[in-house]
C-alpha cells in the first residue's frame, strides 16, 4: 500500500461518502486510490465550487465534508470555500496535492508553502512527511474540524510521499462524550429568567449545530420568552410560532431592534458573535446577557454575560427549566411586535408590480416549498431579503452564509444539499453577480443528476453595493454590469431556462421548474427601488413597545 491509499482507507474510516475536487498532476496517487473505493469522486468545474460543496455538506450533516486540489493554483482557488467553511462553523477537510519534498527547498513550478498559506483560513493544518503519520493526521484533522465550534482543517500531501510504501490502519474514531454545564451556572442563569421583567431570546447557528432546536422550542414556550433568530438560526422555532420573531441581522434598525432596545434580559443560545456583532443590539453593553452555549463566551466589550452556561445546550435548557419560574409575569413587550411583523411580511403577497419586487418573489417561494425542503442564498442584497422575508419551519431549510458571507456558494451548495437529500427540494437564491461567479457548477449537477432550482435576482449589477452606496454618498458606482441571457444559457447547457415576465408566472413557473429531473435556471427581473424604500422605512421606524 502507499500513503495515498492509506490515506484513502482513513478517510473511509471517518464515514467519508464523496470528495469534491478537480485532479491535478499532483494528487494523481490519491485520484488511482479513489477508484477502488467505497467514496464517490464528484468531479468539480472549479476548486471554488468543490470547496462550497464540502461546506455545505459539512453543515448539513454535521460530518466533514472533504474537498481535493492540486498544488499551486488549485489550492488558491479552493481557499475561499475554505475560508468560508471556517467561519461559518462548518466541518470541512481540505486536501492538496504538492510537489515532492525533494524540490521544495528550491524555486520549483507551481510550488506554494500550502500550509503557511491555509494556516489562517483553518482551525489545524498538516503536511504528510512521513508516510506512518497519515493515520495520526486524518484522525486528528477530522477531530478538530468536527469539534465545537466546527471549521476548516488542510492536509497537504507531497506527491512522493503519496508514492512511498507504508504499513499501517486507520486511527479508531470514539464519539466525543458531551459535556454538561455547571450547577451553579444553571441555579445562576434559572435566576436571571425568573427575575426578568422583559426578557428575549436570541438564538444562532450554535443551537442548530447542537442539535437543539426542540429543546429552544420547549424552552421558549413554557417561560413565554419571545426569540428572535440570527440569520444562519432560521428554523430553529417554527416560523409560525406565535413568539417567533424571525431574525435579525440587518446592517440597519428593523422592528426587532425594538425588542432588544425594551428588553432587560437577552439569554443568547448558541449565538456566533461572528453573524451580527453584539454591539449593534447592546450598543451600550448594559442589557445583561445570559450565555447559553458548547463553548465559553467570546469576549467582546457589547458581551459580557452574567452567567456563562457552557455544556450540551439541550441538557442546560431542560436543567434551567426544572429551576425557573415566571408563573404571574406579563407577556414580554415583544410579543406586540409580532403583528408589524407579519403585516410587513404579508403587504407585498399580492403585489402585481413588475420588475418583482424581492418581497413578493420570496412570498411565493414559500407557498411552494415544503418544510423540509432546503433554499441556499447567495450573497447580496437578495440574502438581506431572504434573511428578512423567507421564513422556516426547521432548521438548516434556509442555508446563509453570514460568516465569511462569501458570493458564489448557492449553487455548489445545492449540490450537495441534494447529495445529502434526494428527495427534498432545493432551491438555490443567487444575484446575477453571484450566478456568474460560479455557474459553471450547473454541469456538475447535470453530470452528477443532482437537479435543483435556481432563481436569478436579475438587476443588472451588484446590488448590494448599489444599496449601500447610494445610502452612503447618494448615487453609485461601478456597479453595474451586462448580463447574458441566461434562458439561452441554461438551455445551451442542458438546462432547463425559464424567464418571468409578470407577477402571475411566478407561482406556476416555480411549480414547473420544481419539477424537473434537470437543473432549472429562472430568470427573475427584480425591482430593487425596494432596498432604499426599506432604508428609508427602517430610518423612520419607531418603536411603539
Ligand atoms: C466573493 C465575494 N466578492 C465580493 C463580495 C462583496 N459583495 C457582497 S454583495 C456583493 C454584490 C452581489 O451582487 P449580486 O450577486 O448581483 O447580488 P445582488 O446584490 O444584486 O442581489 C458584493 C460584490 C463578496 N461578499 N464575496
Ligand atoms: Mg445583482
Amino acid at each position: 500500500m502507499n500513503t495515498a491509499e492509506l490515506l484513502v482507507k482513513c478517510l473511509e474510516n471517518e464515514g467519508v461518502e464523496y470528495i469534491f475536487g478537480l485532479p491535478g498532476e499532483e494528487n494523481l496517487h490519491i485520484l488511482e486510490a479513489l477508484k477502488d473505493s467505497t467514496i464517490q469522486f464528484i468531479t468539480t468545474r472549479h476548486e471554488q465550487g468543490a470547496a462550497f460543496m464540502a461546506d455545505v455538506y459539512g453543515r448539513l450533516t454535521g460530518k466533514a465534508g472533504v474537498c481535493l486540489s492540486t498544488l499551486g493554483p488549485g489550492a488558491t482557488n479552493l481557499m475561499t470555500g475554505v475560508a468560508d467553511a471556517n467561519l461559518d462553523g462548518a466541518p470541512l477537510v481540505a486536501i492538496t496535492g504538492q510537489v515532492g519534498t525533494d524540490r521544495m527547498h528550491i524555486e520549483s513550478h507551481q510550488y506554494l508553502d500550502l500550509v503557511a498559506m491555509f494556516a489562517p483560513v483553518t482551525k489545524w493544518n498538516a503536511q504528510i512527511v512521513r508516510p506512518s503519520n497519515t493515520s495520526e493526521i486524518v484522525r486528528k484533522a477530522f477531530k478538530i474540524a468536527q469539534a465545537e465550534k466546527p471549521g476548516a482543517v488542510h492536509i497537504d500531501l507531497p506527491e512522493n510521499i503519496a508514492a512511498m510504501e507504508v504499513a499501517g490502519l486507520p486511527l479508531h474514531s470514539n464519539n466525543q462524550d458531551k459535556t454538561y454545564a455547571s450547577f451553579r451556572s444553571i441555579e445562576e442563569a434559572a435566576i436571571a429568567i425568573s427575575g426578568a421583567k422583559n426578557p428575549l431570546i436570541l438564538v444562532g447557528n450554535g443551537t442548530i449545530r447542537d442539535r437543539a432546536s426542540e429543546a429552544v422550542t420547549e424552552f421558549a414556550s413554557r417561560l413565554k420568552i419571545p426569540v428572535v433568530n440570527t440569520f444562519m438560526g432560521k428554523g430553529i422555532i417554527p416560523y409560525t410560532h406565535p413568539l417567533a420573531l424571525w431574525a435579525i441581522g440587518m446592517q440597519q434598525r428593523d422592528f426587532i431592534n425594538c425588542a432588544f432596545e425594551e428588553s432587560d434580559l437577552v439569554i443568547a443560545i448558541g449565538y456566533d458573535l461572528i453573524e451580527y456583532s453584539p454591539k449593534k443590539w447592546n450598543p451600550t453593553g448594559n442589557t445583561p446577557v445570559v450565555h447559553i452555549g458548547v463553548n465559553p463566551a467570546e469576549v467582546d466589550s457589547s458581551y459580557i454575560p452574567l452567567v456563562e452556561v457552557v455544556g450540551a445546550i439541550g441538557d442546560s435548557l431542560l436543567e434551567i427549566l426544572q429551576r425557573a419560574d415566571r408563573q404571574g409575569k406579563p407577556d414580554p413587550h415583544g410579543i406586540a411586535l409580532k403583528e408589524d411583523i407579519r403585516a410587513d411580511y404579508e403587504e407585498y403577497a399580492n403585489d402585481t408590480g413588475f420588475p418583482i419586487k424581492p418581497q413578493k418573489l420570496i412570498y411565493d417561494l414559500r407557498q411552494v416549498l415544503n418544510a423540509e425542503d432546503i433554499v441556499i442564498s447567495d450573497v447580496g442584497a437578495h440574502k438581506m431579503w431572504m434573511a428578512r422575508h423567507y421564513h422556516c419551519d426547521r432548521p438548516n431549510t434556509c442555508l446563509i452564509s453570514n460568516g465569511f458571507a462569501a458570493m458564489g456558494i448557492a449553487m455548489p451548495g445545492a449540490v450537495a444539499a441534494k447529495l445529502v437529500y434526494p428527495d427534498r427540494k432545493v432551491v438555490a437564491v443567487v444575484g446575477d453577480g453571484g450566478f456568474m461567479m460560479n455557474c459553471q457548477e450547473l454541469e456538475t449537477a447535470l453530470r452528477v443528476g443532482t437537479p435543483f432550482v435556481t432563481i436569478i435576482f436579475n438587476d443588472g449589477g451588484y446590488g448590494l453595493i448599489e444599496w449601500k452606496q447610494q445610502n452612503h454618498f447618494g448615487s453609485s458606482a461601478f456597479v453595474h454590469f451586462g448580463n447574458p441571457d441566461f434562458v439561452k444559457f441554461a438551455e445551451s447547457m442542458g438546462l432547463k431556462g425559464y424567464r418571468i415576465t409578470s407577477a402571475a408566472d411566478l407561482i406556476p413557473t416555480l411549480k414547473m421548474a420544481l419539477e424537473q429531473d434537470v437543473p432549472a435556471v429562472i430568470d427573475c427581473p427584480i425591482d430593487y427601488r425596494e432596498n432604499l424604500k426599506l432604508s428609508q422605512k427602517s430610518g423612520e421606524l419607531s418603536c411603539k413597545i
